[in-house]
């Protein structure tokens, strides 16, 4: 059965048949959790045979192929994304309606896969989704977590944090494939044994060896048969190795490798646990790839022309010396072949200039955990000093090796064993160039390169919102679907007063259904008509949630205390998790939560403000949250958010963005001009200046502005209930240590841009034109056209025209 092809009665014969096959059931009788289990069966016994086809395909016809490591993806919730890719949803729609069952509360029984943190694993879940709706090969590579990213819960205001076990009704997605499973070793010590010859083996002895086995996922493409596959792996206790392995903590050691993935998005907690993880997933992905080449009878020193790796951040970044290890151990190819070899195979991703994000090990835990890694990578420290030393000057090569003081650099690792670094926006990749990496970029000029981010716009727009959709096909037909850039047809609208209304609607009908959730979530009850200002994202100082904050209380006080009566009522959304050790932004959230509560609870107020702090952010959360919203708050330090992709999502869905000229936001300007935009704030090189000229006083800003300062008093005045901590907290880190992300400096001017937003909303008609021209050029941040870049440039992989059907379809 070809998965475009399904009627809605043959569809119906199937899914009772396998209810009947599987539970015994009738429909009428069945729980919602056994119809997803069917749905779900059936659903991947669908696309089998083209998973199949597609894996043997790529070999047959010789493909290159890519291998994304990550050791986050966030792929959210997958069965309505793989019936659209199918082909299936309309008519599975409508046949389980015929039947009495609704999709989406089917749907909703899926639990999240939230094995990521945030920006970095949703990007690399786009890229899964737009490599196979592109036709590309290409696979994932990463580590099946047994818990998932905690769920956040407040309690009294306060996040808390529990276990996210999303594995305990099983996964309905994953194959399990045991009989791909690698070995991989730890600990012990290197002995190097001299043969007759003279040739050096290296011995790994008294090792402790970790069992990896993958579980498989498809990854469907949209409407051309292509499923490629996203490979994760888990750890177990080896079965030959078993008596080995006998005491409880040993055992336990090896299960918890991959237990739990790491709440931390942009701190460097430098534990030993996740550098296992780091190089668990590493190895055994790299050695599955080298022993499936091996099958294909090509040459080993060919493999570039097969293979390559990408090393998303620096997290995979032993992938660069476990290459070697196998090319140089098991290959026994020389030094020089196999580095060239490793060079041109090996690409490499930053996802960050935050100083504190930049991985290093201790040489000692390295090296103890690593003896055969670290010793190799002791020899790409050596080589490239020996190679650098003469050309360069000295304190270059020092502030670029590998190893120093003590620590091994992975971003240094990455950059030096790859052919290609690249930032994920403009702004970024300069910032890279001149300024965090430029060292490297003196080395190694044509390896630096950009590519700004992308998002699947199948799941951000044709799921997430089908009102919007809906108007789209019927103003500018439905090529848009296949063909992102195709969303430009409607500026051929931006006049139209009737699309303008029938946006207007869909939009309205998308914030109904907002304010219905929250109120079965929250028991809150939200005005429908306020603006719905929305800042979602994970919670951190540089993204800047408080000065979100200051102008909440800004409004609060206008009405409270200077009897402003004309303010455009609003509702703050909010969805954010922070770090379970992330003290400060902790706070942060309680004190938003307090804020919340006092303005609920004042009839003077509540009327026209509210916050609605939404728990557990997920992917799913945002599939609900963003087609509802009308302001998109992208207000982080600029300089400080290396692209940002929320941005890109709301905008797609129509909704105005108020920003700095940070990240990926200045293409969005780019795209949609000044007047579609709100833009605020100092820019890049003016907080560079500050940085150089270290002038700032916050304390100037909080003086001279007394509007600033009624609100910065108000953490520690007791005019909000409960903050007595957070509070002075937020205050001290504002005040007394400087405010390191500008809140202050950037102050006066979001209030005015805020002023903007408001004044132009009240011009429904401005409002509306904006917004469709915002949806208009959204096209080009489809993740189908950032991975087309990084197949060309980057990763030297096509496709077969027969997988790129999809596209074609649209001009038969
Ligand atoms: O990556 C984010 C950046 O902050 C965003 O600006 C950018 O859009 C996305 C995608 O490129 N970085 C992260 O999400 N980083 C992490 O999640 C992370 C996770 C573990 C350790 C360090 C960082």
């Amino acid at each position: 059965m070809g998965v475009t092809t399904m009627n809605k009665t043959a569809f119906k014969k199937k899914f009772l048949d396998l209810l009947t096959e599987k539970f015994a059931i009738s429909v009428e009788d069945a729980s919602l959790f056994e119809i997803y289990t069917t749905l779900g069966t059936l659903i991947r016994s669908s696309y089998a045979k083209d998973w199949r086809h597609t894996w043997s395909n790529y070999d047959h016809e010789q493909q290159k192929q890519v291998y994304y490591f990550s050791i986050e993806f966030l792929p959210g919730r997958m069965m309505k994304s793989n019936l659209l890719n199918m082909g299936w949803l309309d008519t599975v729609q409508a046949a389980l309606a015929d039947l009495g069952i609704q999709l989406d509360d089917v749907v909703a029984q899926e639990p999240d896969m939230a094995l990521g943190n945030g920006g970095l694993g949703r990007l690399a879940s786009c890229f899964m989704d737009s490599i196979a709706s592109e036709g590309l090969p290409g696979n994932g590579n990463g580590i099946r977590y047994k818990y998932g990213l905690f769920k956040q819960k407040f309690i009294d205001g306060y996040q808390v944090e529990l276990p996210n076990e999303w594995l305990a009704r099983g996964n309905l997605w994953e194959v399990r494939r045991e009989s791909k499973s690698v070995d991989v070793y730890f600990n012990g010590y290197v002995r190097l044994n001299k043969l007759d010859d003279g040739t050096i083996v290296p011995v790994h002895e008294d090792p402790t060896i970790v069992r990896a086995v993958p579980y498989d996922t498809g990854m469907v493409g949209f409407r051309n048969g292509t499923v490629n596959t996203l490979r994760l792996w888990d750890a177990e206790i080896p079965l030959s190795e078993e008596s080995l392995y006998r005491s409880i903590e040993q055992r336990r050691a090896i299960q918890d490798l991959t237990s739990v993935l790491y709440p931390d998005d942009s701190n460097e907690e430098g534990r030993r646990l996740r550098l296992m993880q780091e190089y668990f997933f590493v190895s055994a992905g790299v050695q599955s790839i080298l022993r499936h080449f091996k099958t294909k009878q090509q040459k080993m020193q060919n493999l570039d022309e097969f293979v390559a790796i990408h090393i998303n951040d620096t997290h995979p970044a032993m992938c660069v010396a476990e290459f070697m290890r196998l090319l140089l151990d098991e290959e026994k190819m020389s030094w020089e072949r196999a580095w060239n070899l490793t060079v041109k195979v090996m690409s490499y991703t930053n996802h960050t200039i935050m100083s504190e994000a930049l991985e290093k090990w201790s040489v000692e835990m390295l090296q103890s955990m690593q003896p055969r890694i670290y010793q190799i990578i002791e020899e790409i420290d050596r080589r490239f000093v020996e190679e650098m030393t003469g050309v360069v000057d000295w304190e270059l090569i020092q502030r670029t090796r590998i190893i120093s003081d003590g620590l091994v650099h992975m971003a240094h690792l990455a950059i030096i064993g790859s052919h290609s670094t690249n930032g994920v926006a403009k702004l970024h990749s300069d910032l890279l160039k001149t300024v965090v990496l430029h060292d490297f970029y003196r080395l190694y000029p044509d390896r630096f390169n950009n590519k700004t981010n992308g998002i699947a716009e199948r799941r951000w727009l044709q799921l997430a919102n089908p009102s919007l959709s809906t108007v789209l096909d019927k103003t500018i037909g439905q090529t848009w679907r296949y063909e992102a850039n195709d969303l430009h047809l409607l500026m051929n609208y931006s006049e139209d007063k009737a699309v303008h209304k029938q946006l207007q609607q869909a939009k309205q009908a998308n914030k109904e259904r907002l304010a219905a959730f929250i109120l079965q979530e929250t028991g809150v009850r939200i005005n429908e008509h306020a603006i719905f200002d929305v800042q979602i994202k994970r919670l951190h100082a540089y993204k800047r949630q408080l000065l979100n904050l200051l102008h909440i209380l800004t409004l609060y006080f206008e009405i409270k205390e200077e009897g402003f009566t004309d303010i455009q009522p609003r509702v703050f959304i909010f969805g954010a998790k922070a770090a379970p050790s992330y003290h400060y932004a902790k706070s942060i959230i309680k004190v938003i939560n307090e804020v919340g509560k006092m303005i609920q609870e004042d009839p003077e107020v509540s009327d026209k403000l509210s916050i609605v702090f939404l728990e557990d952010y997920s992917v799913s959360l945002a599939e609900v949250i963003i087609p509802a919203a009308d302001v998109s708050e992208q207000i982080s330090l600029a300089s400080k958010e290396a692209s940002g992709t929320s941005n890109m999502k709301l905008m797609l869905n129509g909704a105005i963005t108020i920003a700095t000229l940070d990240g990926a936001n200045i293409e969005i300007r780019d795209a949609v001009g000044d007047e579609n935009i709100v833009i605020f704030g100092l820019t890049e090189s003016q907080v560079y200046d500050y940085y150089e000229q270290a002038n700032y006083h916050a304390y100037s800003y909080y003086e001279a502005l007394p509007k600033l300062k009624r609100v910065v008093d108000s953490f520690v005045d007791g005019t909000i209930a409960n903050i007595y901590q957070e509070g002075k907290e937020i205050f001290d880190s504002l005040l007394t240590y400087n405010d390191e992300f500008f809140v202050l400096r950037d102050y006066e001017a979001y209030v005015n841009a805020q002023k903007e937003i408001e004044k132009a909303y009240q011009n429904q008609e401005r409002w509306l034109k904006m917004s469709l021209i915002n949806v208009a050029n959204a096209g080009r941040f489809s993740a189908d056209y950032t991975v087309m870049k990084y197949a060309e440039d980057i990763w030297q992989i096509e496709a077969k025209p027969k997988s790129r059907k999809a596209k074609d379809e649209k001009y038969v």
